[in-house]
């Protein structure tokens, strides 16, 4: 409270000065709760437009994802591996904390001059409308009205609550009926009741409205995939049991749920594929759109791909493998007929965001697919919904656009999502081993254990993978200690393999080490790099104790 006084004080000292104006700490109180709830109102009624038409972006959100834009780059707790779901829930509530603090301090101030309430509740208009005309997922239309409803709301509120207060009557020249008895607050008049009473009328409706906007957004399209019963495949590559079970290692096929989630979408885009269309597009001879029907009628397929993120570190978790139901993106792209000046692929999403990747790669032989399906259901609203690209050997970044809605054939001058920020143009998978088990950390009692975890080279193919057994302490010379695992068997060379050493474990204290060789014979290097800007490399170790 003495925080507020003093910066209300200070910003209301040249009133002051001129006599017309002295507010007590309780008018300063009233004012700060009129303009905070005045700020949630119009919060609360900006995101209505964009719910009534079936968006899933709202207003906040929309700040939100210019932000995330517009920092992604530059700021280390944004970048691609750290922005989970858990951050994004921190920014939409930082938004929120942010406006309904700024909101205080524009009721204190506009309890002096209301003409300033007007100013300020203006520019987060501005803010809003910017944000939301240059999201692609809003209509100008829906952006506009968000606004404008928002900041009518907002100052509704505020010279309603700001009037019940006591505090606006002196600025308008009307004698204030209230002065000497809102001046202490021990004393209960009507006027704090009545304030109180408003106050509260003003949350509800604010928490109503948002709660309705909320409602009216949530849910359809799931619905909608719900009913969808996808076709079954023309041609599948079996997959066939790895003939490796242990207890603690990574399933060989990812379950739709587990499987890792990343993107820059503060909110999942909701896409109902009735009025969704594919654009193909660009430098190819027949440009055209495909309906979701028309995809699910072309020839389908049903091919395991190991899909991993750049962000993910050595031994790190942003990596799975499922089977994608999909149309090759060598069909797609036939009959659309590319044209030489062709020589980049950039798959665009709904929210905006874009990967390139060289034309000649996505069309080398590989499996590249413009995927409907993921393990036989189809894709979740999480993963990309109603369609997305998946191409085996690329990270995420340059090849997986989820939510896709058009897939364009340009020149190597255009550069994607990631690119601008810092991360490489092109970004081959390295190929990579991992330790699921034993954990590090783990005290394990002597005898036979098994050592496991996965290894993967989409696309080319894992040949070797090999475990280092060292003694803590100890040294162990380059390539002296290293034994083969066994492998599991795959599918094709698009997957991780799994893999498993036994292990017969003497006491003392151990760090367990993994590296993996591709079937073009290059051998995982043991040399330790970060994320950034195009994978990490380093083995991957495991420190535990074994008891006696
Ligand atoms: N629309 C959209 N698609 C996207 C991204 C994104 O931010 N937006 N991120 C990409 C990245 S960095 C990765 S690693 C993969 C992750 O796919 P997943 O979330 O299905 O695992 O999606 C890719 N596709
Ligand atoms: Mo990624």
């Amino acid at each position: 409270m003495s925080t507020l006084r003093t910066m209300v004080t200070t910003v209301d000292r040249p009133v002051d000065q001129d006599g017309s104006i002295r507010p007590s700490p309780v008018v300063h109180w009233r004012a700060a709760v009129a303009g905070m709830l005045a700020a949630g109102m119009a919060l609360a009624v900006g995101e209505l437009p964009s719910a009534l038409a079936g968006e899933s972006v709202s207003q906040v959100t929309a700040v939100g994802n210019e932000f995330v834009d517009r920092f992604a780059g530059s700021l280390r707790s944004l970048a691609v591996e750290l922005f989970g779901t858990n951050d994004k829930a921190a920014l939409v509530v930082g938004i929120v904390v942010v406006s309904l603090g700024l909101g205080a301090y524009v009721g204190v101030v506009a309890a002096g001059r209301f003409l300033r309430g007007v100013v300020a509740f203006a520019g987060f208009g501005v803010v809003g409308l910017g944000s939301a005309v240059s999201d692609p997922q809003l209509g100008p239309g829906v952006a506009i009205a968000g606004a404008v409803l928002a900041v009518g709301a907002g100052l509704a509120t505020l010279a309603a609550l700001l009037r019940i207060a006591g505090t606006r009557s002196r600025v308008e020249g009307e004698p204030s009926p209230t002065d000497s008895v809102v001046a202490d607050p021990r004393v209960r008049t009507p006027d704090r009741r009545a304030f109180l009473a408003f106050s509260g009328l003003a949350g509800l409706t604010a928490v109503g409205v948002a709660g309705a906007s909320r409602s009216l957004r949530g849910g359809s399209v799931s619905r909608v995939r719900e009913q969808i019963a996808l076709p079954p495949p023309r041609a599948a590559t079996p997959i066939p049991a790895t003939g490796i079970e242990v207890p603690g290692l990574s399933p060989f096929v990812t379950p739709n749920d587990d499987f890792y989630r990343i993107d820059t979408a503060l909110t999942i885009p909701q896409v109902d594929p009735g009025g969704w269309r594919l654009r193909i597009d660009g430098f190819v001879d027949r440009p055209h759109e495909l309906t979701y029907d028309d995809i699910l009628a072309m020839d389908l397929v049903d091919e395991p791909v190991t899909l991993q993120c750049v962000s993910n570190e050595v031994g790190g978790p942003l990596v799975g493998n499922a089977v994608w139901r999909g149309v090759p993106l060598a069909a797609v792209l036939e009959r659309a007929g590319v044209r030489a000046e062709g020589t980049q692929i950039v798959g665009r999403s709904v929210d905006g965001f874009t990967v390139g990747m060289p034309t000649d790669v996505a069309l080398d032989g590989r499996t590249a697919l413009l995927a409907v399906g993921m393990n036989g259901a189809p894709l979740p609203l999480r993963h990309g919904f109603p369609a997305r690209l998946v191409v085996a050997g690329l990270y995420g970044y340059v090849s997986a656009t989820k939510w896709l809605r058009q897939i364009e054939l340009v020149g190597d001058g255009f550069d994607a999502y990631w690119v601008p920020r810092g991360w490489a143009k092109e970004a081959p998978i390295k190929l990579t081993s991992r330790i699921d088990v034993p954990r590090a950390g783990q005290r394990l009692p002597a005898g036979t254990h098994a050592v496991a975890g996965v290894a993967w080279a989409p696309n080319t193919g894992i040949e070797r993978v090999e475990v280092r057994i060292a003694g803590a302490g100890r040294s162990d010379r380059a390539g002296e200690g290293w034994h083969e695992a066994t492998l599991g068997r795959v599918p094709s060379n698009d997957t991780w393999v799994q893999w498993r050493y036994e292990w017969d474990a003497e006491p003392g204290q151990y760090e367990i080490a993994v590296r993996c060789t591709d079937r073009t014979g290059l051998v995982q290097t043991a040399e330790r790099t970060g994320v950034a800007p195009n994978g990490a490399t380093g083995h991957h170790t495991v420190a535990l104790t074994v008891t006696a």
